[in-house]
């Protein structure tokens, strides 16, 4: 991959091609889940979306509910509810 992606550097310039692959390859996506009271939840949240394959980072925001998740490829939405349903909490709809 790395070496494409250089073959691509020196034989065709730098293009935009060559950047937006780089972006297609990291989707993010933010969820809101409702119940999280402290950073023990906030912490299982985390630990168990954390452990979707694929996914690279989790941010949750304890005040907002909100949880931010980077992934490599996208990942599927009921992956995810079921983690979060998984760490005792829900999905806001
Ligand atoms: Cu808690």
């Amino acid at each position: 991959m790395l070496w494409n992606t250089l073959g691509g550097y020196s034989m065709n310039g730098w293009s935009a091609r060559n950047g937006s692959k780089e972006v297609s390859a990291l989707s993010t996506v933010t969820f809101t889940v409702t119940g999280m009271t402290c950073g023990h939840c906030a912490a299982s949240v985390r630990e168990e979306v954390a452990s979707i394959p694929g996914v690279t980072t989790v941010d949750v925001d304890l005040a907002s509910g909100k949880v931010n998740i980077a992934s490599e490829g996208g990942v599927e939405p009921e992956a995810i509810q079921s983690a979060v349903e998984e760490a005792g909490y829900k999905l806001a709809s």
